[in-house]
């Protein structure tokens, strides 16, 4: 079991409407400002999805560079960029993402039913992906939205070898209405999922909502690290909307604690994860 907890913040995602969200991080500017408050609450990792100027989510490879080098500037944070992007997003431009020069990247294990949408990853796709990173020297989070994605990254890995720096690390995104629930029974059933993956993988979970409490507890008391932000949750309780990423990574910091699993610093979690340096690519 690790002594110290991860906390990554997902403070934007594709999905909530900033007319509609008033505190959601959307600009440049909004953006660096959250990373800058999450990383003081205790956040070492960021998981980013960008906006245009018309705030609806995009992939632009210009503005994806641009934020790659304000938030590395304005931050230790290690930046993971989505490939995920929103349902809508093509292949390509997914793609593409990982040439805004990341430390790390989202892939996810498999296709799912996202609310009345479908979030398509189909399996040549999450090969690409995989080995787009390799040779980049990206590290990725997979992402497991159900507990058969499990599986197939326990397949990807057998045929197609260990990601960059050699350590695997997966993030379970539970509560996704069309994916697994976010209970503490789905995440025990991962676990024995993780049982075929290589020894020493390090995982993470959100839970998507209300589900986001359970899940952390869940999280903490088995051993994993720990996704919150407005990606996944809009609510801090019941009638009382989020005010900010940065409460909810206080949050899972105070609870991190009382965990006796602290916060880990972003380059503890280099370490961790066996971020490549700087510059090293596959060669
Ligand atoms: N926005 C979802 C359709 C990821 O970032 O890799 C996909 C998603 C996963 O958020
Ligand atoms: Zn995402």
């Amino acid at each position: 079991m690790s002594t110290g907890t991860l906390i990554t913040v997902a403070p934007t995602g594709a999905e909530a409407v900033k007319a509609d969200v008033p505190a959601l991080p959307v600009t440049l500017d909004e953006l660096v400002v959250t990373a800058k408050e999450c990383q003081g609450a205790g956040a070492a990792v960021i998981h980013v999805h960008i906006r245009g100027a018309d705030t609806r989510p995009t992939l632009d490879l210009g503005r994806l560079r641009e934020t790659v080098a304000a938030l590395r500037s304005a931050t230790d944070l290690v930046v993971q960029l989505s490939t995920g992007g929103a349902v809508t997003d093509p292949e390509p431009d997914r793609l593409r993402v990982l040439d805004a020069g990341p430390e790390m990247a989202s892939c996810t294990m498999g296709t799912v039913n996202f609310g009345a949408d479908v979030f398509s990853n189909r399996w040549d796709f999450i090969v690409a992906l995989h080995t787009r990173m390799q040779e980049l020297g990206v590290v990725p989070e997979y992402e497991i939205f159900d507990v058969g994605h499990l599986w197939s990254l326990a397949r990807l890995l057998d045929r197609y070898g260990p990601p960059a720096g050699g350590h695997v690390h997966l993030d379970l995104v539970m509560g996704v209405p069309g994916g697994m629930p976010g209970t503490a029974e789905a995440l025990v059933a991962c676990l024995a999922g993780m049982r075929d993956l290589p020894a020493g993988t390090t995982w993470s979970a959100t839970g998507i909502g209300r589900t986001t409490l359970p899940v952390m507890l869940a999280s903490l008391s088995a051993g994993g690290h720990l996704r919150v932000g407005m990606e996944d949750t809009l609510s801090y309780a019941h009638r009382q909307p989020v005010e900010s990423n940065a409460q909810l990574v206080s949050r899972a910091a105070g609870l991190a604690r009382i965990a006796q699993r602290p916060p880990l610093g972003p380059d503890q979690v280099r370490a961790l994860l066996a971020i490549p340096a700087p510059g090293w690519a596959a060669g």
